[in-house]
Parts: C-alpha cells; sequence; structure tokens
C-alpha cells in the first residue's frame, strides 16, 4: 500500500505532461547506499524543508540534473521530497520530513519507484541506519 502511494504520489507530483517532455540532459547523480555524509543536493533540500511544505512544488531545481519535487503531506508531517537522481520518472528516493532534525529517506536502490528497500535516517548531520536519537 504504502509502496502504491509513493508512486502515485510522483506521479502527481510530477506531472504526467511535464516530465513526458523532459529528456536526461546530463549524467545521473548517483545513489549512495549505507550510511554517508550529506550530499550537496541534500544540503539544498534541507535549506528548502525548514519550514513545512504547503504547497505542491515540482522539479525544484530545474538546472540540475535530478529532479527534486516537494509536496505536502496529508498525514501532517512538514512533507515529502521526491527525488529522481536520473530523471527517468522513477523517484529513486522520498523522504519524509517529519521534522527539519528528522528524516526518513527511504531508497529505491534498483531504482524502480516501486521497492523502496533502504531506509536511512538523518542523525547529527549524517545519513544512517539507526532510526533512534538516543
Ligand atoms: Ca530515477
Amino acid at each position: 500500500m504504502t509502496i502504491l502511494r509513493i508512486s502515485l504520489l510522483f506521479a502527481v507530483a510530477c506531472g504526467a505532461a511535464a516530465c513526458a517532455d523532459e529528456a536526461p540532459t546530463a549524467p545521473a547523480v548517483k545513489a549512495r547506499v549505507g550510511p554517508s555524509d550529506l550530499r550537496s543536493m541534500d544540503r539544498s533540500i534541507l535549506f528548502m524543508v525548514q519550514q513545512p511544505v504547503t504547497t505542491l512544488t515540482r522539479d525544484v531545481f530545474p538546472q540540475a540534473p535530478y529532479s527534486v519535487a516537494l509536496q505536502p503531506d496529508p498525514v501532517g508531517s512538514y512533507g515529502r521530497v521526491l527525488i529522481d537522481l536520473d530523471r527517468d520518472r522513477q523517484p529513486d528516493e522520498v523522504w519524509v520530513v517529519e521534522a527539519p532534525d528528522r528524516i526518513k529517506r527511504m531508497i529505491s536502490t534498483k531504482d524502480d519507484g516501486v521497492n523502496y528497500d533502504l531506509v536511512l535516517w538523518l542523525r547529527d548531520g549524517v545519513w544512517t541506519t539507526t532510526e533512534s536519537q538516543d
């Protein structure tokens, strides 16, 4: 159910017509699997989610080789971030922003937009497999 919901949310965030016209124009950003420091794009996204996301925003960085969509979350978190690293219209990552310092990052390591088989949490400025702040 969650996977289907993510796909539907991405389809809404992407917008069929807008994404259909987009073609990859630059090498894709590689997904890092496993705990890691923040990427440059992560820092840019984190800056944008310091306040709750109230409006659907497609392709926040249109010149970037990746696509980022911000969307309000109907269940009350700060919002969601959908990241398509290679602009193939399949989200490679979905972030659930529970608070600016509490973010769950779900990664589709196969870029199939269906299976988000790796979950990381933002903790002390790095992505970690540990959810707890304790
Ligand atoms: Ca993708």
